[in-house]
């Protein structure tokens, strides 16, 4: 047995772990008390991650799919020479257009989508589809708005809040908030602080609450707007901050003064007494605090949620301070900038859809490549992402996907997604690699860290940083040896601090322009080889370092790392690259947060006509009426769901089905028992599920959990693929991401001889 650290892939919390190894079995995880932000914490699904590790799936050579449908092993060779050539086939025939990639990244690893981003540039491609456009683009989009730039995101420091809201999130199960139960069990016992939580759902995290407000699914914008009307006519808005800070609230104000509160509240199910005292008890908070996730992202009125919500701690001035929301910087630039109004931004040929923060939605991609013609998408890299299971309409992605020229997969294991690919590429997993993430989303403290491999990979899978810099060099697009950048680093002086090298590397890149979208994969094989213990991926952080510590060398100091204007970034790689728990990067002060905002004036700008035209409409949308007798919410987070990360269902200690959650008097009235077996059927797709009876639903409303569905061991789907039930054009106008939270649905009790075909 040997003891380590690494952090735990399944969710962006990516707490920190303390494992003992043995071969190549994860034997004991544990929290390591040593991890900067998670001090220890980790919930019950970390200790299953050796499921992940090692498992029938597991990839461990180069597939290619041969014309009957069987995978046969090819060389690494074979493989990258054949896709390198197909590759630039289709650019020179159609244009780099015709080239997208979707994922990148999942919960754990966001490295090898910085190695995959060049195969993109090389093609000339603009098309990235990824998970985050099914769920946050609706919310970068309003904050390009608000604050100027899409990568302005924002971030809530629950911990320090005296009045905190959960809405439309469940931190008990799915995180995403600081060492959730910890923080969540602090807020509950402190009786000068109060926790509300919004969610037609009585969950685990509204059992902990002060005030639950059990809305009917997918009124939020009815019920934020009226609680912001109820602030705003009762004069309890912070007048002096939006003075200082904002501009455009008059238009806000207009719109707030015409709402007409009682028929919203009423839409909303909510004792009306509630909506007003948690209004009023919001904003007069010392330091109010909303945290919101999928509850109001994947629900009814996506794009509008995400304005109204950030307009809630706006006009209350809790922003900007402790125990406020807040902006915060990054070290790693996972998100960018795509305002649609510049006409040097591109679109999807079909939808004519433009990107946010760079990111395109998986809703339409089916369309963009059945239907755009000569202008589709003919070829396509997935990594880290299985589309079939976790994006829209499983059906339409299966003919898309079967459609294509070529399909590549990258993944660590044998998915429904590589079953439809023309090569599957197999990945060496996340503890056999250096790895990182950018979910590094904390103010005004914030941390990084850096994963070393805990095992060597299998003998024939590769870090995803050689893969793609291998298929650059097989493209033509890198010399597969650049001696003079080499030399450089190999000689230069450990005082260095390998200054001497970026300079070379600025020499370089100023004489070979076309290289600067490769600088990581330069990075890789010149300096990579010089970096200790065989952290050559990790080179690309050298200039991340640099660039952070010249933005931000005040904060970067404040965290306790030295250095003058030099040498201060690359001290804080070498940090990040010998601790080996994660390292505390920055600390910045509260007001340090406007200079964050990217507005010329840095005001925050609240008047945004797209939003207040649809905030008109509102009042004019019908109740859906509809002709299903259930509302069910399709991807709920549970204690045994981690996204499609685990293929073994035997990680899973409890709920081996995925159950339907149903209301015991919809149970009666239908005639069903706990552990029947049940037909969930929507106006798109059917699946057979088990059902468990639950008074926390609401009675019309069922709930899933998503994360199921894998055929393992290319065995049957294990439980419900969710995604069968929706289509892609179920999802907001605006942003086109789905409405997973809102599918009408039937359910009928099912005969042990009718089995869901
Ligand atoms: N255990 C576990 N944890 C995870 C994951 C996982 O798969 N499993 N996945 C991770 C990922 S990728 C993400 S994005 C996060 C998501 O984390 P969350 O968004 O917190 O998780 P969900 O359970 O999908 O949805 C949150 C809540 O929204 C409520 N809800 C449904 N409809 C509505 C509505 O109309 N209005 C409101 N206000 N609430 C509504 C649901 O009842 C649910 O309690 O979780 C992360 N953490
Ligand atoms: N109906 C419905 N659908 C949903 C949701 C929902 O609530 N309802 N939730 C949505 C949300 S919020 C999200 S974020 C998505 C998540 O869905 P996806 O974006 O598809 O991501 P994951 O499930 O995290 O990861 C998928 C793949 O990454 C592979 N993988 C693991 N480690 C590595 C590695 O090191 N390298 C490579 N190359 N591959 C690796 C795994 O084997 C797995 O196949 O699902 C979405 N789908
Ligand atoms: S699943 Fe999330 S909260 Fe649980 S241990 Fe892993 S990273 Fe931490
Ligand atoms: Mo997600």
């Amino acid at each position: 047995m040997t003891a380590d650290v690494t952090a735990c892939i399944l969710c962006s919390r990516n707490c920190g772990l303390s494992v003992e190894t043995d071969g190549r079995r994860l034997a004991r995880i544990k929290g390591d008390p040593n991890h900067p932000l998670s001090k220890g914490y980790v919930c019950q699904k970390a200790a299953r991650l050796e499921h992940y590790q090692n498992n029938a799936d597991r990839l461990s050579q180069p597939l290619q799919r041969q014309a009957d449908g069987r995978f046969v092993p090819v060389s690494w060779d074979e493989a990258l020479t054949d896709i390198a050539q197909r590759l630039q086939a289709i650019r020179s025939r159609h244009g780099g257009q015709a080239f997208a990639t979707a994922g990148g990244g999942g919960q754990g690893n966001h490295m090898g989508g910085a190695y995959l981003a060049q195969i993109r540039a090389a093609m000339g491609s603009h098309q990235n589809y990824n998970s985050l456009g099914q769920e946050k683009t609706g919310d970068f989009w309003v904050n390009g708005r608000l604050f100027g730039r899409q990568d302005c995101h924002t971030t809530e420091d629950v911990e320090e809040s005296d009045y905190v809201i959960f809405l439309g999130c469940n931190p008990y199960q799915s995180h995403g908030i600081p060492n959730a139960r910890d923080t969540l069990k602090a807020i509950k016992k402190d009786p000068a602080r109060t926790m509300v939580v919004i969610d037609p759902r009585v969950t685990e995290t509204a059992k902990q609450a002060d005030i639950h407000l059990q809305l009917k699914p997918s009124t939020d914008a009815y019920l934020l707007s009226a609680m912001l009307a109820i602030i705003v006519r009762e004069g309890l808005h912070d007048q002096a901050f939006i003075e200082q800070h904002c501009t455009g609230f008059e238009a806000v104000e207009a719109m707030l003064l015409s709402v007409p509160i009682d028929n919203y509240i009423a839409r909303t199910g909510v004792p009306e007494a509630d909506v007003y005292r948690v209004a009023r008890g919001y904003a007069r908070a010392r330091a109010g605090c909303m945290r919101v996730d999928l509850g109001i992202q994947h629900s009814l009125h996506t794009t509008l949620n995400g304005y109204l919500e950030k307009l809630f701690y706006l006009l209350c001035g809790h922003f900007g301070k402790p125990g406020g929301n807040n902006l915060h910087s990054s070290l790693i630039p996972i998100l960018s900038h795509t305002d649609e109004r510049n006409p040097r931004i591109k679109s999807s040929a079909y939808h004519q859809m433009f990107p946010v923060s760079g990111i395109l939605p998986p809703n339409i991609l089916p369309d963009e490549i059945l239907q755009a013609g000569e202008d589709r998408i003919r070829a396509m890299i997935v990594d880290s992402c299985n589309p079939l299971l976790t994006w829209a309409d499983t059906a339409r992605y299966e003919a898309a996907f079967g459609a294509l020229e070529l399909l590549v997969v990258v993944d660590v294991a044998m998915t429904e997604t590589a079953r439809l690919a023309h090569y599957v590429l197999p990945a060496a997993s996340q503890f056999e690699k250096w790895e990182f993430t950018g979910f590094n989303l904390e103010f005004p403290a914030n941390a990084f860290h850096l994963r070393h491999p805990l095992f060597k990979p299998f003998a024939s899978t590769l870090p995803e940083p050689e893969i793609y810099t291998r298929l650059l060099e097989y493209m033509g697009e890198l010399p597969t040896s650049l001696p003079w950048l080499s030399r450089v680093a190999r000689h230069e002086p450990r005082a260095g601090l390998h200054l001497g090298y970026m300079a070379a590397l600025a020499a370089t890149l100023a004489r070979q322009r076309h290289w600067v979208p490769y600088a990581a994969s330069l990075l890789y094989r010149t300096l990579g080889p010089q970096l200790p213990q065989g952290a050559a991926a990790a080179a690309l952080l050298l200039p991340l370092c640099l660039a952070y510590a010249n933005q931000f060398p005040q904060a970067v100091r404040r965290a306790g790392h030295r250095g003058n204007r030099l040498t201060l970034g690359a001290r804080l790689f070498k940090t990040i690259l010998a601790q080996r728990s994660g390292v505390v990067f920055s600390v910045h002060r509260f007001d340090e947060v406007w200079s964050l905002v990217k507005t010329k004036d840095r005001k925050i700008h609240l008047q945004i006509p797209e939003m207040l035209a649809e905030w008109e409409r509102l009042g004019q949308y019908a109740d859906p009426a509809l002709d299903y007798p259930f509302i069910l919410m399709a991807g709920e987070r549970r204690s045994y769901n981690a996204n499609q990360i685990f293929r073994d269902p035997g990680w899973r200690k409890v709920d081996h089905d995925g159950a339907l959650r149903l209301h015991p008097a919809d149970a009666r009235t239908l005639g069903l028992k706990a552990g029947d077996r049940a037909r969930c059927e929507s106006a798109h797709g059917q699946v057979e599920v088990v059902v468990s009876l639950d008074d926390s639903v609401q009675p019309g409303v069922v709930t899933l959990p998503h994360g199921y569905g894998a055929r393992f061991n290319n065995g049957d789907p294990q439980g419900p693929q969710l995604n069968r039930l929706v289509s892609g054009t179920h999802c907001d106008p605006f942003s086109r991401t789905p409405y997973h939270k809102f599918i009408p649905v039937h359910v009928y009790p099912l005969d042990a001889a009718d089995a869901v075909g």
